[in-house]
């Protein structure tokens, strides 16, 4: 199964992602996501100049040791670059596997062991008057896991009164039942990660997700010393082992990592299998700027798990309408009946991209929000 032809796919269907197509000499295609959020063009070039000439000729069966090539074998490891870039050969080198072998890539990853990956859904805004009925309405597609941030990220730094009161109004307005998530996005330090979660233990959170940014490792023992909250962490990680010392002095509760940015469905099983060792659940990345691709490769890791905890769902056609649907078809699907996410039952991800379709919507640069404090001063976004 030589590699004939790999190549970085730009597109902008509603929102920038980098998919990575390989096309093998017997004329399989795989998929993968390399999306780097603000920083996709860095990742074609590295895709394209640097990864692409290496792979071509090589057996795409051998996804291991690509994996270890671009890893290891180049000396330069981890970074969100290139370990974006790699996730997205490695995805697609999965993909190609399953189709090759005519099965779904969670029955290569030992099988399902759940009917569907139970999902969350973003809840999120400013008052709390509209966050609960956005709970309220995503109750009625099936979920009873919402992330019920509090305030628009993009316009303030981190208000914990108001996050602290507001989440402790919503917890009670909907009940002791409904799974609620918060969100911090490593903005507090750890003075201030101390205080909200001690302020939100009432809230009795599923998660409180980020409550420190992530070159702050040592922090998360004096945190975990001040609050029964549990803890995710790891959407920002991109080198594995990074997360190591988190899950081997169970520091944190949920593995949060991106598929798509700490080393494609390889890393995340391993992953998966460690933290499962020490107890700690999955709850993979799944924000908008993860494409259905890499949705689709996050949820048969889901399925394949046994430690797996819930799933950050985005549902990009309601989000970006049929831009979306023109250039990706299959791929994740909700059931509204559970609240859970699965994936069709087809050789590989199950998931498609219209090539053409996906280059016709063309690349705009953009950058993620920038906050600053009152004082003009830059903060974490
Ligand atoms: O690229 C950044 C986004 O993926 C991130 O802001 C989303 O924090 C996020 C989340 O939990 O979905
Ligand atoms: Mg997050």
């Amino acid at each position: 199964m030589e590699i004939r032809h790999l190549d970085a796919v730009v597109t902008r269907p509603g929102r920038n992602y980098v998919l990575v197509r390989a096309e093998t000499a017997d004329g399989l295609v795989g998929w993968g996501d390399a999306t780097l959020n603000g920083r996709e063009k860095a990742v074609e070039a590295a895709l394209d100049y640097h990864i692409a000439p290496e792979l071509e000729g090589r057996d795409a069966a051998r996804v291991e040791d690509v994996w270890q090539y671009l890893f290891r074998g180049t000396y330069w490891r981890g970074g969100p670059v290139l370990n974006s870039a790699l996730s997205g050969v490695d995805t697609a080198l999965w993909d190609l596997k399953g189709k090759a072998a005519g099965a779904p890539v969670y029955d290569l990853l030992g099988g399902r062991t759940r009917e569907y990956a139970t999902a969350y859904t973003h809840c999120g805004d400013e008052a709390v008057d509209a966050i609960v009925a956005n709970c309220e309405a995503a109750a009625e597609r099936g979920f009873d896991h919402f992330r019920v941030n509090v305030g628009d990220p993009a316009g303030e730094y981190l208000n914990l009164d108001r996050v602290i009161d507001g989440v402790g109004e919503i917890r009670e307005r909907l009940g002791p039942d409904p799974e609620l998530i918060v969100d911090i996005h490593g903005r507090a330090t750890p003075r201030e990660a101390r205080r909200v979660a001690a302020g939100l233990e009432s809230a009795d959170l599923y998660f409180l997700e980020d409550p420190l940014r992530p070159e702050n490792r040592d922090a998360f023992e004096g945190l975990r010393a001040a609050t029964t909250a549990p803890l995710a962490m790891g959407e920002l990680f991109t080198n594995p082992w990074e997360m190591r010392p988190l899950i081997e002095d169970e520091l944190v509760d949920f593995l949060r990592v991106d598929l798509s940015h700490v080393g494609g469905v390889t890393a995340a099983r391993k992953l998966a299998t460690v933290a499962e060792h020490h107890y700690v659940e999955t709850a993979f990345h799944g924000p908008p700027d993860l494409s259905p691709v890499g949705q689709a490769a996050t949820v048969h890791v889901d399925l394949a798990v046994p430690n797996f905890g819930v799933q950050e769902f985005t549902d990009h056609g309601a989000v970006y309408g049929d831009p979306v649907d023109d250039v990706f078809s299959g791929g994740a699907t909700l059931d509204e009946s559970v609240g859970g996410l699965d994936v069709p039952d087809e050789p590989g991800l199950g998931v498609d991209v219209d090539r053409e379709t996906a280059l016709s919507y063309e690349y705009e640069r953009s950058h993620l929000p920038t906050v600053r404090r009152e004082d003009g001063s830059v903060a974490d976004w």
